[in-house]
Protein backbone atom coordinates (compact mmCIF):
# COMPACT_ATOMS: atom_id res chain seq x y z
CA UNK A 1 0.00 0.00 0.00
CA UNK A 2 1.43 3.25 -1.09
CA UNK A 3 1.61 6.48 1.24
CA UNK A 4 -0.16 9.27 -0.19
CA UNK A 5 0.40 13.11 0.92
CA UNK A 6 -3.59 14.47 1.23
CA UNK A 7 -5.21 10.91 1.55
CA UNK A 8 -8.49 12.66 2.45
CA UNK A 9 -8.98 14.07 -1.70
CA UNK A 10 -6.63 11.93 -3.08
CA UNK A 11 -8.79 8.72 -1.69
CA UNK A 12 -11.79 10.39 -1.48
CA UNK A 13 -15.07 8.29 -2.30
CA UNK A 14 -16.49 9.49 -5.37
CA UNK A 15 -19.93 11.58 -4.47
CA UNK A 16 -18.46 13.02 -2.01
CA UNK A 17 -15.60 14.81 -4.39
CA UNK A 18 -18.11 15.31 -6.67
CA UNK A 19 -20.25 17.46 -3.68
CA UNK A 20 -17.00 19.34 -3.01
CA UNK A 21 -16.14 19.71 -6.41
CA UNK A 22 -19.71 21.46 -7.55
CA UNK A 23 -19.20 23.42 -4.16
CA UNK A 24 -15.83 24.86 -5.08
CA UNK A 25 -16.90 25.10 -9.06
CA UNK A 26 -19.94 27.65 -8.04
CA UNK A 27 -17.70 29.49 -5.78
CA UNK A 28 -14.97 29.50 -8.57
CA UNK A 29 -17.25 30.67 -11.24
CA UNK A 30 -18.84 33.86 -8.91
CA UNK A 31 -15.06 34.55 -8.38
CA UNK A 32 -14.35 34.61 -11.63
CA UNK A 33 -17.67 36.57 -13.06
CA UNK A 34 -15.80 39.88 -11.41
CA UNK A 35 -13.33 39.97 -14.24
CA UNK A 36 -14.30 42.03 -16.86
CA UNK A 37 -12.74 39.46 -19.13
CA UNK A 38 -15.39 36.44 -18.07
CA UNK A 39 -18.23 39.15 -17.12
CA UNK A 40 -18.22 39.86 -20.74
CA UNK A 41 -17.83 36.48 -21.89
CA UNK A 42 -20.08 34.71 -19.89
CA UNK A 43 -22.67 37.76 -20.64
CA UNK A 44 -22.14 36.90 -24.64
CA UNK A 45 -22.69 33.16 -23.99
CA UNK A 46 -26.30 33.84 -21.93
CA UNK A 47 -24.78 32.00 -18.85
CA UNK A 48 -25.20 34.15 -15.42
CA UNK A 49 -23.01 32.51 -12.22
CA UNK A 50 -25.96 31.38 -10.53
CA UNK A 51 -26.54 28.76 -13.47
CA UNK A 52 -23.79 27.12 -12.72
CA UNK A 53 -24.99 24.78 -9.70
CA UNK A 54 -22.76 21.64 -10.34
CA UNK A 55 -20.30 19.57 -11.98
CA UNK A 56 -23.22 18.75 -14.32
CA UNK A 57 -23.82 22.57 -15.52
CA UNK A 58 -20.27 22.78 -16.86
CA UNK A 59 -21.04 22.21 -20.16
CA UNK A 60 -23.27 25.37 -19.82
CA UNK A 61 -19.67 27.36 -19.42
CA UNK A 62 -18.36 28.61 -22.84
CA UNK A 63 -14.59 27.35 -24.25
CA UNK A 64 -11.45 29.36 -23.26
CA UNK A 65 -8.24 29.49 -25.50
CA UNK A 66 -4.57 30.39 -25.15
CA UNK A 67 -5.49 33.32 -28.10
CA UNK A 68 -7.67 34.63 -25.03
CA UNK A 69 -4.66 34.43 -23.00
CA UNK A 70 -2.40 36.28 -25.20
CA UNK A 71 -5.51 38.87 -25.71
CA UNK A 72 -5.42 39.47 -22.14
CA UNK A 73 -1.74 39.91 -21.75
CA UNK A 74 -0.63 41.43 -18.87
CA UNK A 75 -3.27 42.11 -16.33
CA UNK A 76 -6.42 40.86 -18.10
CA UNK A 77 -7.35 37.94 -16.34
CA UNK A 78 -5.81 38.58 -12.91
CA UNK A 79 -8.51 37.29 -10.63
CA UNK A 80 -7.12 39.60 -7.29
CA UNK A 81 -6.36 42.72 -6.38
CA UNK A 82 -2.26 42.92 -7.53
CA UNK A 83 -1.49 43.45 -3.36
CA UNK A 84 -2.87 39.85 -3.59
CA UNK A 85 -0.61 38.18 -5.74
CA UNK A 86 2.69 36.69 -5.27
CA UNK A 87 4.28 35.09 -8.60
CA UNK A 88 3.62 35.27 -12.10
CA UNK A 89 5.14 32.37 -14.05
CA UNK A 90 4.92 32.48 -17.92
CA UNK A 91 4.70 29.78 -20.58
CA UNK A 92 8.27 29.11 -23.08
CA UNK A 93 6.42 30.18 -26.02
CA UNK A 94 8.65 31.66 -28.44
CA UNK A 95 6.24 33.16 -31.23
CA UNK A 96 3.40 35.61 -29.86
CA UNK A 97 2.27 36.97 -26.68
CA UNK A 98 3.80 35.70 -24.01
CA UNK A 99 0.78 34.06 -21.31
CA UNK A 100 1.48 34.65 -17.88
CA UNK A 101 -0.03 33.07 -14.82
CA UNK A 102 -0.45 34.87 -11.42
CA UNK A 103 -0.74 32.88 -7.86
CA UNK A 104 -1.74 34.09 -4.68
CA UNK A 105 -0.04 32.84 -1.50
CA UNK A 106 -2.86 30.27 -1.38
CA UNK A 107 -2.42 29.13 -5.26
CA UNK A 108 0.97 28.39 -4.63
CA UNK A 109 0.72 26.18 -1.68
CA UNK A 110 -1.57 24.27 -3.69
CA UNK A 111 -0.10 23.63 -6.35
CA UNK A 112 2.88 22.82 -4.13
CA UNK A 113 0.80 19.63 -2.31
CA UNK A 114 -0.07 18.58 -6.01
CA UNK A 115 3.46 18.20 -6.70
CA UNK A 116 4.16 16.80 -3.11
CA UNK A 117 1.53 14.18 -4.31
CA UNK A 118 3.70 13.34 -7.20
CA UNK A 119 6.61 12.93 -5.31
CA UNK A 120 5.51 10.37 -3.08
CA UNK A 121 3.35 8.87 -4.92
CA UNK A 122 6.77 8.15 -6.83
CA UNK A 123 8.01 7.05 -3.46
CA UNK A 124 9.16 9.46 -1.96
CA UNK A 125 9.78 10.17 1.36
CA UNK A 126 11.37 13.11 3.60
CA UNK A 127 14.72 10.95 3.86
CA UNK A 128 14.83 11.56 -0.43
CA UNK A 129 17.04 13.76 -1.54
CA UNK A 130 15.22 15.02 -4.69
CA UNK A 131 17.41 16.15 -7.45
CA UNK A 132 15.25 18.81 -9.39
CA UNK A 133 16.74 19.53 -13.05
CA UNK A 134 13.68 21.26 -14.41
CA UNK A 135 14.44 24.89 -15.48
CA UNK A 136 14.13 27.35 -12.72
CA UNK A 137 12.36 31.02 -13.22
CA UNK A 138 9.86 31.70 -15.71
CA UNK A 139 9.06 28.15 -16.20
CA UNK A 140 7.03 25.90 -13.59
CA UNK A 141 8.75 22.77 -13.63
CA UNK A 142 11.88 24.08 -11.28
CA UNK A 143 9.51 25.93 -9.25
CA UNK A 144 6.99 23.29 -8.82
CA UNK A 145 8.59 19.96 -8.09
CA UNK A 146 10.83 22.68 -5.56
CA UNK A 147 7.63 23.52 -3.74
CA UNK A 148 6.77 20.21 -4.05
CA UNK A 149 9.57 18.36 -2.52
CA UNK A 150 9.88 21.07 0.50
CA UNK A 151 6.21 20.02 1.37
CA UNK A 152 7.09 16.14 1.70
CA UNK A 153 10.27 17.39 3.45
CA UNK A 154 13.20 15.86 1.40
CA UNK A 155 16.62 17.28 0.66
CA UNK A 156 15.85 19.78 -2.15
CA UNK A 157 18.80 20.22 -4.40
CA UNK A 158 17.40 22.94 -7.07
CA UNK A 159 19.90 22.26 -9.53
CA UNK A 160 18.07 23.54 -12.87
CA UNK A 161 18.85 22.54 -16.14
CA UNK A 162 22.35 22.65 -17.81
CA UNK A 163 26.22 22.07 -16.69
CA UNK A 164 25.75 17.81 -16.84
CA UNK A 165 29.17 17.40 -15.31
CA UNK A 166 27.92 19.81 -12.43
CA UNK A 167 24.77 17.69 -12.55
CA UNK A 168 26.30 14.46 -12.00
CA UNK A 169 29.07 15.37 -9.44
CA UNK A 170 26.08 16.32 -7.38
CA UNK A 171 24.29 13.65 -7.89
CA UNK A 172 26.98 11.38 -6.90
CA UNK A 173 28.55 12.99 -4.19
CA UNK A 174 24.83 13.87 -2.51
CA UNK A 175 23.50 10.41 -3.24
CA UNK A 176 20.05 12.30 -5.11
CA UNK A 177 17.38 9.24 -5.11
CA UNK A 178 15.00 10.83 -7.12
CA UNK A 179 15.36 13.03 -10.02
CA UNK A 180 12.90 15.17 -11.88
CA UNK A 181 13.77 16.81 -15.09
CA UNK A 182 12.27 15.91 -19.07
CA UNK A 183 12.40 12.62 -20.08
CA UNK A 184 14.87 13.42 -22.88
CA UNK A 185 17.23 15.34 -20.23
CA UNK A 186 17.44 12.43 -18.41
CA UNK A 187 18.36 10.07 -21.57
CA UNK A 188 21.29 12.64 -22.12
CA UNK A 189 22.25 12.25 -18.53
CA UNK A 190 21.61 8.20 -18.48
CA UNK A 191 24.16 8.55 -21.32
CA UNK A 192 26.13 10.61 -20.20
CA UNK A 193 26.84 8.44 -16.85
CA UNK A 194 27.37 5.77 -18.44
CA UNK A 195 30.25 7.01 -20.91
CA UNK A 196 31.74 8.23 -17.19
CA UNK A 197 31.26 4.84 -16.05
CA UNK A 198 29.77 6.49 -12.85
CA UNK A 199 26.36 4.11 -13.15
CA UNK A 200 27.64 2.11 -10.45
CA UNK A 201 28.11 5.28 -8.41
CA UNK A 202 24.51 6.53 -8.39
CA UNK A 203 21.90 6.15 -5.75
CA UNK A 204 18.84 7.38 -7.71
CA UNK A 205 15.25 5.02 -7.10
CA UNK A 206 13.35 7.20 -9.19
CA UNK A 207 12.60 9.31 -11.62
CA UNK A 208 9.67 12.01 -12.17
CA UNK A 209 9.31 13.36 -16.06
CA UNK A 210 7.43 15.10 -17.89
CA UNK A 211 6.68 18.56 -19.61
CA UNK A 212 7.51 16.89 -23.24
CA UNK A 213 5.83 14.00 -24.93
CA UNK A 214 7.45 10.15 -24.43
CA UNK A 215 6.61 6.66 -25.05
CA UNK A 216 6.34 3.94 -23.10
CA UNK A 217 9.45 2.74 -24.74
CA UNK A 218 11.71 5.52 -23.85
CA UNK A 219 10.09 5.22 -20.03
CA UNK A 220 11.88 1.53 -20.20
CA UNK A 221 14.85 2.70 -21.68
CA UNK A 222 15.30 5.06 -19.28
CA UNK A 223 14.48 3.31 -16.68
CA UNK A 224 16.78 0.07 -17.43
CA UNK A 225 19.89 2.84 -18.13
CA UNK A 226 19.41 4.40 -14.88
CA UNK A 227 18.33 1.32 -12.56
CA UNK A 228 14.86 4.20 -11.32
CA UNK A 229 11.56 3.60 -11.79
CA UNK A 230 10.61 6.18 -14.22
CA UNK A 231 6.90 8.50 -13.32
CA UNK A 232 4.87 10.62 -16.00
CA UNK A 233 4.06 13.90 -14.61
CA UNK A 234 1.96 16.29 -16.81
CA UNK A 235 0.78 19.81 -16.28
CA UNK A 236 0.76 23.26 -17.78
CA UNK A 237 2.09 26.74 -16.94
CA UNK A 238 -1.59 28.43 -17.65
CA UNK A 239 -3.59 25.82 -15.08
CA UNK A 240 -0.58 25.71 -12.35
CA UNK A 241 2.39 24.13 -14.28
CA UNK A 242 3.84 20.07 -13.37
CA UNK A 243 1.27 18.59 -10.41
CA UNK A 244 -2.12 18.95 -12.23
CA UNK A 245 -1.62 15.19 -12.63
CA UNK A 246 1.02 12.36 -11.93
CA UNK A 247 1.31 9.03 -11.90
CA UNK A 248 1.07 6.56 -9.45
CA UNK A 249 3.17 2.95 -8.68
CA UNK A 250 0.61 1.22 -11.28
CA UNK A 251 2.15 3.53 -13.91
CA UNK A 252 -0.96 3.04 -16.28
CA UNK A 253 -1.85 6.92 -16.61
CA UNK A 254 -1.62 9.98 -14.28
CA UNK A 255 -4.58 11.12 -11.74
CA UNK A 256 -5.99 14.32 -12.00
CA UNK A 257 -5.93 16.82 -9.11
CA UNK A 258 -9.33 16.50 -9.55
CA UNK A 259 -10.09 18.68 -5.89
CA UNK A 260 -8.57 21.38 -8.03
CA UNK A 261 -9.09 21.00 -11.46
CA UNK A 262 -12.10 19.69 -13.42
CA UNK A 263 -11.41 17.33 -16.33
CA UNK A 264 -13.30 17.03 -19.39
CA UNK A 265 -12.35 15.06 -22.41
CA UNK A 266 -13.79 17.14 -25.89
CA UNK A 267 -13.83 16.50 -29.59
CA UNK A 268 -11.85 19.13 -31.08
CA UNK A 269 -13.64 19.38 -33.71
CA UNK A 270 -17.24 19.65 -32.22
CA UNK A 271 -16.49 21.02 -28.92
CA UNK A 272 -19.33 18.23 -27.61
CA UNK A 273 -18.22 16.24 -24.42
CA UNK A 274 -16.86 12.63 -24.95
CA UNK A 275 -17.29 9.90 -22.53
CA UNK A 276 -15.18 8.02 -20.33
CA UNK A 277 -12.16 6.38 -22.33
CA UNK A 278 -12.78 8.20 -25.69
CA UNK A 279 -9.89 9.79 -26.88
CA UNK A 280 -10.09 13.87 -27.40
CA UNK A 281 -8.69 17.26 -26.00
CA UNK A 282 -8.19 17.55 -22.49
CA UNK A 283 -10.54 20.62 -21.32
CA UNK A 284 -9.34 21.62 -17.68
CA UNK A 285 -11.26 24.05 -15.34
CA UNK A 286 -9.67 25.39 -12.24
CA UNK A 287 -12.12 25.50 -8.88
CA UNK A 288 -9.78 26.48 -5.88
CA UNK A 289 -7.07 28.98 -7.48
CA UNK A 290 -7.87 32.73 -7.37
CA UNK A 291 -5.39 34.43 -8.76
CA UNK A 292 -5.60 33.15 -12.61
CA UNK A 293 -9.14 30.83 -12.25
CA UNK A 294 -8.99 29.39 -15.68
CA UNK A 295 -12.50 28.34 -16.73
CA UNK A 296 -13.04 25.33 -19.67
CA UNK A 297 -9.40 25.95 -20.81
CA UNK A 298 -8.48 24.06 -24.28
CA UNK A 299 -5.50 22.44 -23.77
CA UNK A 300 -5.13 21.26 -27.06
CA UNK A 301 -3.40 18.28 -25.74
CA UNK A 302 -4.86 14.79 -26.69
CA UNK A 303 -5.76 11.82 -24.08
CA UNK A 304 -8.42 9.31 -22.66
CA UNK A 305 -10.27 9.57 -19.09
CA UNK A 306 -10.77 6.61 -17.02
CA UNK A 307 -12.49 6.81 -14.25
CA UNK A 308 -11.52 2.52 -12.80
CA UNK A 309 -10.17 1.19 -9.51
CA UNK A 310 -6.46 1.91 -9.05
CA UNK A 311 -4.43 -0.42 -7.21
CA UNK A 312 -2.67 2.56 -5.61
CA UNK A 313 -5.73 3.00 -3.75
CA UNK A 314 -6.66 6.45 -5.35
CA UNK A 315 -10.13 7.52 -6.50
CA UNK A 316 -8.74 10.30 -8.44
CA UNK A 317 -9.81 10.09 -12.15
CA UNK A 318 -6.88 9.01 -14.35
CA UNK A 319 -5.63 10.67 -17.84
CA UNK A 320 -3.74 8.59 -20.13
CA UNK A 321 0.09 9.28 -21.49
CA UNK A 322 -0.55 12.42 -23.86
CA UNK A 323 -0.97 10.98 -27.25
CA UNK A 324 -0.12 14.76 -29.04
CA UNK A 325 -1.66 17.77 -29.59
CA UNK A 326 -4.22 18.95 -31.43
CA UNK A 327 -1.74 21.42 -32.68
CA UNK A 328 1.52 19.23 -33.23
CA UNK A 329 -0.63 16.28 -34.90
CA UNK A 330 1.38 16.34 -39.10
CA UNK A 331 -0.83 16.22 -41.78
CA UNK A 332 1.42 14.13 -44.02
CA UNK A 333 -0.20 13.51 -47.16
CA UNK A 334 -3.22 13.57 -46.35
CA UNK A 335 -2.57 10.82 -43.25
CA UNK A 336 -2.67 12.59 -39.51
CA UNK A 337 0.56 11.22 -38.01
CA UNK A 338 1.67 11.94 -34.28
CA UNK A 339 5.31 11.99 -33.71
CA UNK A 340 4.70 9.48 -30.61
CA UNK A 341 4.17 6.94 -33.27
CA UNK A 342 7.26 7.80 -34.75
CA UNK A 343 9.04 7.59 -31.77
CA UNK A 344 7.93 3.78 -30.89
CA UNK A 345 9.14 1.99 -34.39
CA UNK A 346 12.16 3.91 -33.55
CA UNK A 347 12.74 2.70 -29.88
CA UNK A 348 11.54 -0.69 -30.99
CA UNK A 349 13.86 -1.17 -33.51
CA UNK A 350 16.64 -0.91 -30.87
CA UNK A 351 17.31 3.22 -31.09
CA UNK A 352 17.35 5.25 -28.17
CA UNK A 353 14.95 8.66 -28.51
CA UNK A 354 17.61 10.73 -30.71
CA UNK A 355 15.79 11.67 -33.51
CA UNK A 356 14.58 14.59 -36.03
CA UNK A 357 12.01 14.87 -38.18
CA UNK A 358 11.70 16.88 -41.10
CA UNK A 359 8.47 17.72 -42.86
CA UNK A 360 8.86 19.63 -46.46
CA UNK A 361 6.75 20.28 -49.24
CA UNK A 362 8.70 19.54 -52.38
CA UNK A 363 6.95 20.23 -56.05
CA UNK A 364 3.46 19.98 -53.73
CA UNK A 365 4.32 16.78 -52.37
CA UNK A 366 4.86 16.31 -48.36
CA UNK A 367 8.04 14.81 -47.14
CA UNK A 368 8.63 13.15 -44.42
CA UNK A 369 12.38 12.64 -43.38
CA UNK A 370 13.21 10.70 -40.48
CA UNK A 371 16.84 11.16 -38.88
CA UNK A 372 18.24 8.52 -36.42
CA UNK A 373 20.97 8.53 -34.66
CA UNK A 374 23.13 5.14 -34.72
CA UNK A 375 24.02 3.52 -31.85
CA UNK A 376 28.00 3.23 -31.21
CA UNK A 377 27.85 -0.39 -32.35
CA UNK A 378 26.13 0.26 -35.45
CA UNK A 379 28.34 2.79 -36.43
CA UNK A 380 31.32 0.94 -37.37
CA UNK A 381 29.17 -1.59 -39.37
CA UNK A 382 29.23 -1.47 -43.29
CA UNK A 383 27.82 0.54 -45.52
CA UNK A 384 25.52 -2.44 -46.95
CA UNK A 385 24.24 -3.21 -43.15
CA UNK A 386 23.15 0.21 -42.76
CA UNK A 387 21.49 0.83 -45.93
CA UNK A 388 19.47 -2.57 -45.02
CA UNK A 389 18.36 -0.93 -41.20
CA UNK A 390 17.06 1.97 -42.63
CA UNK A 391 15.21 -0.16 -45.24
CA UNK A 392 14.08 -2.20 -41.98
CA UNK A 393 12.97 1.41 -40.06
CA UNK A 394 10.92 2.56 -43.09
CA UNK A 395 9.06 -0.55 -43.42
CA UNK A 396 8.06 -0.77 -39.76
CA UNK A 397 6.91 2.83 -40.27
CA UNK A 398 5.36 2.33 -43.18
CA UNK A 399 3.46 -0.29 -41.15
CA UNK A 400 2.52 1.64 -38.56
CA UNK A 401 1.69 5.15 -40.32
CA UNK A 402 0.42 4.44 -43.84
CA UNK A 403 3.19 6.62 -45.19
CA UNK A 404 6.52 6.10 -46.88
CA UNK A 405 9.62 7.79 -45.11
CA UNK A 406 13.18 8.95 -45.70
CA UNK A 407 15.21 7.01 -42.77
CA UNK A 408 18.53 7.71 -42.71
CA UNK A 409 20.74 6.87 -39.80
CA UNK A 410 22.91 9.62 -38.58
CA UNK A 411 26.45 9.56 -37.31
CA UNK A 412 26.41 8.72 -32.33
CA UNK A 413 25.50 12.45 -30.97
CA UNK A 414 25.68 14.36 -34.26
CA UNK A 415 21.79 15.31 -32.90
CA UNK A 416 21.95 18.41 -30.37
CA UNK A 417 20.97 17.27 -26.75
CA UNK A 418 18.33 18.98 -24.85
CA UNK A 419 18.23 19.74 -21.63
CA UNK A 420 14.81 21.07 -21.31
CA UNK A 421 11.91 20.24 -23.83
CA UNK A 422 13.76 18.52 -26.49
CA UNK A 423 13.06 20.37 -30.56
CA UNK A 424 12.44 16.79 -32.71
CA UNK A 425 9.91 17.97 -34.94
CA UNK A 426 11.20 20.41 -38.09
CA UNK A 427 8.18 21.52 -40.74
CA UNK A 428 9.42 23.11 -42.89
CA UNK A 429 5.78 23.30 -45.11
CA UNK A 430 4.99 26.71 -42.02
CA UNK A 431 7.90 28.79 -43.14
O1 LIG B 1 5.67 21.88 -19.22
C1 LIG B 1 4.76 22.13 -16.99
C2 LIG B 1 5.50 20.93 -16.55
C3 LIG B 1 6.75 21.06 -16.01
C4 LIG B 1 4.91 19.67 -16.63
C5 LIG B 1 7.44 19.95 -15.54
C6 LIG B 1 5.58 18.53 -16.15
C7 LIG B 1 6.84 18.68 -15.62
P1 LIG B 1 4.35 24.39 -20.20
O2 LIG B 1 5.74 24.80 -20.53
O3 LIG B 1 3.30 25.43 -20.10
O4 LIG B 1 4.30 23.66 -18.81
O5 LIG B 1 3.94 23.30 -21.27
C8 LIG B 1 2.71 22.62 -21.18
O6 LIG B 1 3.67 20.64 -22.18
O7 LIG B 1 0.21 21.38 -22.64
C9 LIG B 1 1.75 19.48 -22.88
O8 LIG B 1 1.59 19.65 -24.27
C10 LIG B 1 3.23 19.34 -22.56
N1 LIG B 1 3.40 18.41 -21.44
C11 LIG B 1 3.47 18.68 -20.13
N2 LIG B 1 3.62 17.53 -19.41
C12 LIG B 1 3.63 16.51 -20.31
C13 LIG B 1 3.73 15.08 -20.22
C14 LIG B 1 4.97 22.51 -18.45
N3 LIG B 1 3.88 14.45 -19.06
C15 LIG B 1 2.60 21.57 -22.26
N4 LIG B 1 3.66 14.38 -21.37
C16 LIG B 1 1.35 20.74 -22.12
C17 LIG B 1 3.52 14.99 -22.57
C18 LIG B 1 3.48 17.07 -21.60
N5 LIG B 1 3.44 16.32 -22.73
Amino acid sequence: MENYYQPDMECAPYEQLRAIQGARLKENVRHAYDIPFYKDLLDKNGVKPEDIRSVDDLHKLPFITKDNLRDAYPYGLLGVPLSEAVRIQSTSGTTGRRVVAFYTQADIDLWDECCARAIIAAGGTKDDVVHVSYGYGLFTGGPGLNGGSHKVGSLTLPMSSGNTARQIQFMTDLRSTILCCTPSYAAYLAESIHEAGLIDQIALKAGIFGAEAWSEEMRRDIESKLRIKAYDIYGLTEISGPGVSFECSEQTGMHINEDHFLSEIIDPQTGRQLPYGEKGELVLTCISKKAFPLLRYRTRDICVLTRNKCSCGRTLVKMSRLMGRTDDMLIIRGVNVFPSQIETVIINCGFEANYQIIVDRVNYTDSLDVHIEMTPDMFSDEVRDIEKTEKEVVDKLRSMLGLTAKVTLVAPKSITRSEGKAVRIIDKRKI
